[in-house]
């Protein structure tokens, strides 16, 4: 836990093959050159630099009739990083994990449902990532990887780590969602996930939002993963994202949930995605990641 332990293990995966837009893999590099590092260390933890888990740069064009593109290199990376963050928190090490596209999210859950076994799961997010072979329009694995936490998806994916690990829908919030497909509004309510849209937190405010996430996300769970994905933030704020969508999280809200978060001391691992420096202006989203990562593990104004 972030609190009670303050050794936290940094691990960068520059993986780029489950979105279309490249340059996503350099999301690692921008991050740690944001100072992440000593603004960790500045409130009191210790950080270890794991350094990046390997990623074959060669992007070929996917197989003609291959519906989940590059489907090989995106579970060998995932099963290497499910066992980098296993090992890590079986040191005692609270992973935070910098990405790469949002399909490493698969690794870093299966890593920790390997200690943790009922896990909730905080997706800030503007899309809701729960496609499915089946559903799927783009074929883009970082479109999937929250289906494939709850089990869903394909087999080469659902078994990473071990098919029966997986999340439970019940311990699922999706705060920030403005950007929806056909399929996956289906499943989100078969599933009955809660879904928070951006409307709520125009509604409610993010306040209001955050009390009743954390409520769910707490309720019979051992423990919280943070996945938040840059895009989940209004583009004017983080615009260095490859699919932006227009009405986001603004930069005050999200900090108010990235403190929340900490105050209420229930996460053991974290993950920042999608941050992509060749779409970024002066590298102001890779900045804006290092701020929200300052505020969840406890930076405050005064
Ligand atoms: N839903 C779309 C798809 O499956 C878009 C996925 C969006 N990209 C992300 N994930 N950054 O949150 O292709
Ligand atoms: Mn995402
Ligand atoms: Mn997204
Ligand atoms: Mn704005």
């Amino acid at each position: 836990n972030a609190v009670k332990n303050n050794k936290i293990s940094m691990i960068g995966v520059p993986l780029q093959h489950g979105a279309d837009r490249i340059g996503v893999d350099m999301g690692p590099s921008a991050i740690r050159g944001s100072n992440v590092q000593h603004r960790l260390e500045a409130l009191g933890y210790q950080i270890q630099d794991l350094g990046d888990i390997h990623v074959n740069k060669m992007i070929e064009a996917y197989a003609a009739g291959e519906k989940l593109k590059h489907l090989k290199e995106i579970r060998n990376v995932n099963s290497r990083l499910c066992q980098v963050i296993a090992d890590e928190i079986g040191k005692g090490q609270f992973p935070l994990v910098l990405g790469g596209d949002h399909s490493i999210a698969i690794g870093t859950i299966k890593g920790v449902l390997q200690h943790v076994n009922k896990l909730g799961v905080i997706w800030f997010d503007a899309h809701t990532d729960v496609n499915t072979e089946e559903t799927t329009f783009s074929g883009n694995i970082h479109g999937m990887s929250l289906a494939v936490a709850l089990g869903y998806g394909h087999q080469e994916l659902v078994s990473i780590g071990g098919i029966d690990k997986k999340i439970r829908s019940e311990n699922v919030v999706i705060i920030g969602a403005r950007s929806i497909d056909q399929g996956e509004r289906k499943f989100l309510k078969e599933k009955g996930i809660r879904v928070f849209t951006m409307h709520d937190i125009d509604r409610n405010g993010m306040k209001q939002v955050m009390e009743e996430a954390l409520e769910i996300v707490t309720n019979g769970t051992d423990g919280v993963h943070l996945s938040l994905d840059l895009d989940g933030m209004d583009p004017d704020d983080a615009p260095g994202v490859g699919t932006p969508v227009s009405g986001g999280m603004s930069y005050r809200e999200s900090h108010l949930a990235m403190e929340m978060l900490y105050e209420r001391d229930c996460l053991v691992s974290a993950e920042f995605v999608e941050v992509n420096p060749m779409l970024d202006q002066h590298n102001k989203t890779a900045r804006t990641a290092v701020e929200l990562i300052g505020s969840v593990f406890g930076e405050r104004i005064l």
